[in-house]
């Protein structure tokens, strides 16, 4: 309610905001988690929470009018169709000539994406994060987060003959006649209620081809993880579509912030003021970066150093298909989920994951995302004309990520006698450059903050989100993003309350 005064206030409902309310309320803490997006705890009037990928509709999208779906074409056709303008939980947030894709809702990009849970091979640790202590996140952080987040790997014996992971073990033989080691890629999905959807005993989720717009049955999102644990404290209450618009140092000591409540249409209804001793910016790499850049351009948080808005990346990513020969098919039922991935990180500067292309028919098409190790970096800045955040991203920027993609796709269509499909992201287009799933900076550790994520200039503003990671990760995203969050929390927690 507006006036009210809350010692812990959390924006942002994704990895880094749950992991930091579930251990500010295990300390005692009482947290209070803005989130812009909807609950998504209530059934639609098919019965179900999520919408299917096959068939977006009001609830796929992020106030858009037109769906803007990551592929935009099969063969030769466009596929996006008009929906109703609607607090939906897929943003396909466009800025600088790339297309960011994040989750809307309480549980961030928990809901939308694959599960795909890769902790980065030490060796590549020291790039990712130098001047995180490597020993500790892997003896302690990382086991915590993959505990934490239900992670698992796919039953090695099942995945040899399920028919929903034909397409995986096309990918493997492909890229294993070409030389390249293909690795199982873990995933927060439940493998045992993937089992049971193949033996026809529950609803079908991943073999239903939900992904994208939720999943209503198997996946472990936060809601069922962090979040559930965090609720379970009783210390923790969450406003969905309440959006954080101002942050400053209030007159008394902490901090005031202003949240404005908005309708499924995205209007404001009501504009509210509380203030908090303690905020943890945990809205998303994009949303941390635009919040603080404005703060700090807008007097509301001068002293926020000249790092923020730096730093940002897109992990690298870039998609592809092939097309292969009719003695390769691909199947017909592939799970939503991936699990498995090509690595030639070392080599080539690309981790490829072998992905389902969940179309319900025979396809012959080999589909792909490639994580690639891009040196490219933007800023974001604050645009007082316009009165938004502008991103200085360059399309040109992901020639090099598709250079480092064609290091393992080159070899395979030289291999197999095979082609790239040039109907996926258009008319004859080959990569799917125009996006990143993966938004990464903006408010790099040990830069704009401390090493454990103190924002400097201000005591008691943090972020704990992946607007801490400079960009890249070497591989998917969230494991990293919530080892990091555990760690600093600890250390927040011994040190700051
Ligand atoms: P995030 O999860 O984005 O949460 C931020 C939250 O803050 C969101 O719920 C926002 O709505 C909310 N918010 C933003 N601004 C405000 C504001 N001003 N006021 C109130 N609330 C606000 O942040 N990663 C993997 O590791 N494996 C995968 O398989 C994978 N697949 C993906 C597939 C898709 C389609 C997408 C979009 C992403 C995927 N990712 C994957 C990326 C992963 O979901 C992402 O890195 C994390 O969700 C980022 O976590 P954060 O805590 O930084």
């Amino acid at each position: 309610d507006s006036g009210a005064h809350v010692p812990a206030l959390v924006v942002g409902t994704g990895y880094g905001g749950s992991v930091a309310a579930l251990r500010l309320a295990r300390a005692g803490v009482d947290v209070h988690m803005i989130e812009m997006g909807m609950a998504w705890d209530t059934p639609g009037p098919d019965g179900k929470i999520f919408a299917n990928t096959t068939s977006p509709d009001a609830r796929s999208y992020w106030l858009r009018t037109k769906t803007k779906q990551p592929l935009s074409n099969f063969l030769g056709f466009p596929l996006d169709k008009d929906v109703p303008r609607y607090t939906g939980i897929l943003d396909a947030e466009e800025m600088g000539g790339i297309v960011v894709y994040q989750g809307r809702g309480v549980g961030g990009g928990s809901l939308v994406n694959g599960g795909m849970a890769v902790t980065p091979k030490r060796e590549n640790f020291g790039a990712i994060l130098p001047s995180v202590d490597a020993a500790e996140m892997y003896a302690t952080y990382y086991p915590r987060a993959n505990a934490g987040l239900g992670v698992g790997t796919v039953d090695p014996a099942w995945f040899e003959s399920a028919e929903c992971y034909q397409f995986a073990r096309v990918g493997r033989k492909h890229a294993q006649r070409s030389g390249f080691p293909f690795v199982f890629v873990p995933d927060v999905y439940d493998w045992d209620y993937m089992k049971q959807e193949a033996a026809g005993t529950v609803p079908k989720s991943a073999l239903a081809g939900e992904i994208l717009y939720g999943n209503n049955y198997g996946k472990k999102s936060l809601q069922k993880t962090y979040l559930a644990q965090a609720a379970a404290t009783g210390k923790v209450s969450i406003s969905p579509l309440h959006k954080v618009t101002s942050v400053a140092p209030a007159p008394g000591g902490g901090y005031t912030v202003v949240i404005e409540q908005i309708d499924t249409t995205g209007t404001t209804t009501a504009t509210k003021t509380v203030t908090a001793d303690k905020v943890f910016f945990a809205a998303g790499s994009v949303g941390t970066s635009k919040l603080l850049v404005k703060l700090k351009a807008t007097g509301a948080l001068p002293a926020l150093n000249g790092e923020v808005g730096k730093g940002w990346g897109d992990n690298g990513n870039v998609m592809c298909g092939r097309a292969n020969h009719l003695w390769d098919p691909t199947g017909k039922v592939q799970a939503s989920i991936p699990c498995g991935g090509i690595d030639n990180w070392a080599a080539g500067g690309a981790f490829a994951e072998v992905a389902p292309l969940p179309t319900g028919i025979e396809t012959y098409a080999s589909f792909y995302l490639s994580i690639t190790n891009t040196p490219h970096r933007a800023e974001f800045s604050w645009n007082a004309q316009a009165g938004r955040a502008d991103l200085n991203w360059q399309t040109a920027w992901k020639q090099t990520s598709i250079d480092m993609a064609k290091t393992i796709f080159d070899k395979i269509n030289a291999k197999e006698g095979t082609i790239y499909r040039t109907d996926l992201f258009g008319t004859y287009k080959i990569w799917g450059d125009h996006l990143t799933y993966h938004p990464l900076g903006g408010a790099v550790l040990d830069k704009a903050t401390d090493n454990y994520g103190r924002l400097h200039g201000y005591s008691g503003l943090y972020v704990i989100d992946g607007s801490l990671i400079p960009g890249n990760t070497s591989v998917n995203p969230f494991v990293t993003i919530t080892a990091l969050a555990e760690r600093n929390i600890e250390k927040i927690i011994a040190t700051d309350l």
